[in-house]
C-alpha cells in the first residue's frame, strides 16, 4: 500500500460530523480504549516493529450499570479486543504477549494466511506458555470482516473473553458508507454473583449437547449497546458472532437493510427479511443500512432464538440532526482475489460424516489409533466423532494437490447443529440435502444442522496442514475436529 491511504487514513480527525474514527471512538463507548488508534498501529505494518496484543485476566462490566464487575480474560485490557485494522495487501505484525495463567495462541479466523500464522496449538505452532510471546506476521489478502481468537483451550479462553475483530479495508473501492461499525455478539455464563460460572468448564452435558450456552448476550461487551446515528446517515455494520456455542438470530428492527458480504467475503447484496439474520458461532456479516428514520427514533436489535425478544441494543437517532438526503451509494463490494474457477470434473472427493451427541447413536470411535467404546470415550471428554475418529488423528483426514478442487460431503448424523469451520481457505455450498443451495457465498464456517447434509467445494490452494472443526468449541474439544493437507 502507497503511503498515500495511510495518510487518507489518519485523516478522520477533522471535525466532519460524518467523520469515521471520532464517530466510531464515540459510539463504541465500552470499546473506547480498543478504539484509539484505530487505522493507524497496523496502517504502518511494514514497518519492523509489531503492535503488540497482550493477553491477560482484568475485568470488565458485562451487566448494567451499579452491577459488579466480571472477571474476564482480555486483549489488552477490553473485551472484545482492540480491532486491529489493516489494508488488503499488507502484512500484519502482531506480537503477543501472554499474561495468562495458561499457555494460548492466536488464531486469525477467516484470513487466508500463511500456514506458519494460523495459530493452531500443536498443529502449525506449539502454544504459547505464560509469559512468553509470539510474533504473527502474515499479509492479508482479502478485504473483510475477520475475527482473531485463541486457539488453545478455546473452549475455555473464548468463553473468558478473548476474541477481536481484525478487519481489512479495500485496497480500493470499497462500499461508500458514511461510517463502520462493528457489532462483536457474545453470550456468558454468568452465576447470580455476576461472575463467569466457572465450575461448568468442561462439564459434559455442555459438550454432548449444544455446546455452552450463555445466560447474558453482551454487544461490543455491553449489557445494551446505545449506536447513536443521524438521520440519512449510510452505515456498514459488521456482525460477528463470538459466542462458544450459540447460534445467534438477531432482527435488527429497523427497514431497509442489505447484506453485503458473508464471512468476510462481498456477495451480491440482498434484502434482510425483515432485518433477520441467523449466524452461527464463528461466522460474520457486513451489513448496508440507510438510516431513513425521523430524528429522534429509536430502533431495537434483538435476538429471537429464544422464547422471548431479547433487547441487545438499538440505534438512538440523534434527536435533531438531519443530513441531506442522497441517493444510496454503489452498494457492492469489489471481489477478493479468490480461485475463479472450481474444477468439479476432477474434484478430490471427500466425505466427512459426523456422529456422536446427545440422543446419538455413537457406540465406538477410534482415538489415538484405537478403537474404544463409548463408555471410555466419555471418560476421557469425547463424544463426537468425524468419520468414526474422535479428536484430531495421526493422519489427515485428505491429503490435496496443491491446487486441487476438493469437495467435502458434510453428513450430520447427529441431532445437533454444528458449524464447520475451514481454516486456510473459504468454500462454497454446493448443494443442501442434495439440492442446489441457492448461495454463492465463500464461506469459511458453514452450519449444518441435524440430519442435513452440505456438499461444500473449495480449491485447495494454500500449502500447510490446516484444521476442519466444529466452532461449537465444545464440540471441538469433544472430538469434531480433524485436519487436511495441502500441497505436502
Ligand atoms: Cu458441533
Amino acid at each position: 500500500m502507497s503511503e498515500e491511504s495511510h495518510d487518507l487514513e489518519l485523516e478522520p480527525l477533522m471535525p466532519s460530523p460524518l467523520s469515521p474514527v471520532t464517530r466510531r471512538r464515540a459510539l463504541l463507548g465500552g470499546l473506547a480504549l480498543s478504539a484509539i488508534g484505530i487505522g493507524a498501529p497496523l496502517s504502518r505494518s511494514f514497518a519492523a516493529a509489531p503492535r503488540s496484543l497482550t493477553a491477560g485476566p482484568g475485568e470488565a462490566l458485562l451487566l448494567e450499570k451499579g452491577q459488579p464487575k466480571t472477571r474476564i480474560w482480555l486483549y489488552d485490557g477490553t473485551s472484545p479486543g482492540p480491532i486491529l485494522r489493516a489494508r488488503q495487501g499488507e502484512e500484519v505484525f502482531v506480537r503477543l504477549k501472554n499474561d495468562l495463567p495458561q499457555p494460548t495462541t492466536v488464531h486469525w479466523h477467516g484470513i487466508r494466511i500463511d500456514n506458519a500464522m494460523d495459530g493452531v496449538a500443536g498443529l502449525t505452532q506449539d502454544p504459547v506458555p505464560q509469559g512468553e510471546t509470539f510474533d504473527y506476521r502474515f499479509t492479508v489478502p482479502d478485504a473483510g470482516t475477520f475475527w482473531y481468537h485463541p486457539h488453545n483451550r478455546s473452549w475455555e479462553q473464548v468463553a473468558r473473553g478473548l476474541y477481536g475483530l481484525l478487519i481489512v479495508e479495500e485496497a480500493q473501492g470499497g462500499a461508500q458508507h458514511d461510517r463502520d461499525i462493528a457489532i462483536v455478539a457474545d453470550d456468558w455464563r454468568l452465576g447470580e454473583d455476576g461472575q463467569l460460572d466457572e465450575a461448568s468448564f468442561g462439564h459434559m452435558r455442555d459438550w454432548s449437547h449444544a455446546g455452552r450456552l450463555g445466560n447474558t448476550l453482551t454487544l461490543n461487551g455491553q449489557d445494551r449497546l446505545d449506536i447513536p446515528v443521524n438521520h440519512n446517515e449510510y452505515l456498514r455494520l459488521r456482525l460477528c458472532n463470538t459466542c462458544n456455542a450459540r447460534i445467534l438470530e438477531l432482527r435488527i428492527e429497523h427497514p431497509g437493510i442489505r447484506l453485503v458480504a458473508e464471512d468476510g467475503q462481498p456477495v451480491p447484496p440482498r434484502d434482510l427479511i425483515d432485518g433477520y439474520i441467523r449466524l452461527a458461532p464463528g461466522e460474520r456479516a457486513d451489513l448496508f443500512m440507510h438510516m431513513g428514520l425521523d430524528p429522534g427514533s429509536t430502533a431495537a436489535i434483538t435476538e429471537v432464538s429464544g422464547d422471548q425478544r431479547l433487547e441487545a441494543g438499538r440505534f438512538v437517532y440523534h434527536p435533531t440532526n438531519r443530513l441531506a438526503y442522497r441517493a444510496p451509494p454503489v452498494l457492492g463490494l469489489p471481489a477478493n482475489p479468490l480461485p475463479s474457477r472450481l474444477d468439479l470434473g476432477s474434484a478430490l472427493a471427500v466425505d466427512l460424516l459426523m456422529e456422536g451427541g446427545a440422543m446419538g447413536t455413537l457406540a465406538e470411535a477410534v482415538h489415538k489409533g484405537e478403537t474404544k467404546g463409548i463408555r471410555e470415550l466419555v471418560r476421557q471428554g469425547l463424544v463426537w466423532s468425524f468419520n468414526g475418529t474422535a479428536g484430531m488423528a495421526e493422519a489427515p483426514l485428505f491429503a490435496a494437490a496443491l491446487g486441487r478442487t476438493v469437495t467435502v460431503d458434510l453428513r450430520n448424523d447427529t441431532r445437533w447443529p454444528h458449524a464447520m469451520h475451514f481454516h486456510g481457505h473459504h468454500v462454497k455450498v454446493l448443494e443442501r440435502n442434495g439440492q442446489p443451495s441457492g448461495s454463492d457465498a465463500w464461506k469459511d464456517t458453514v452450519l449444518v444442522d441435524p440430519l442435513e447434509s452440505a456438499k461444500v467445494a473449495f480449491v485447495a490452494d494454500n500449502p500447510g496442514k490446516w484444521m476442519l472443526h466444529c466452532h461449537m468449541l465444545e464440540h471441538q474439544a469433544a472430538g469434531m475436529a480433524t485436519w487436511f493437507t495441502v500441497g505436502i
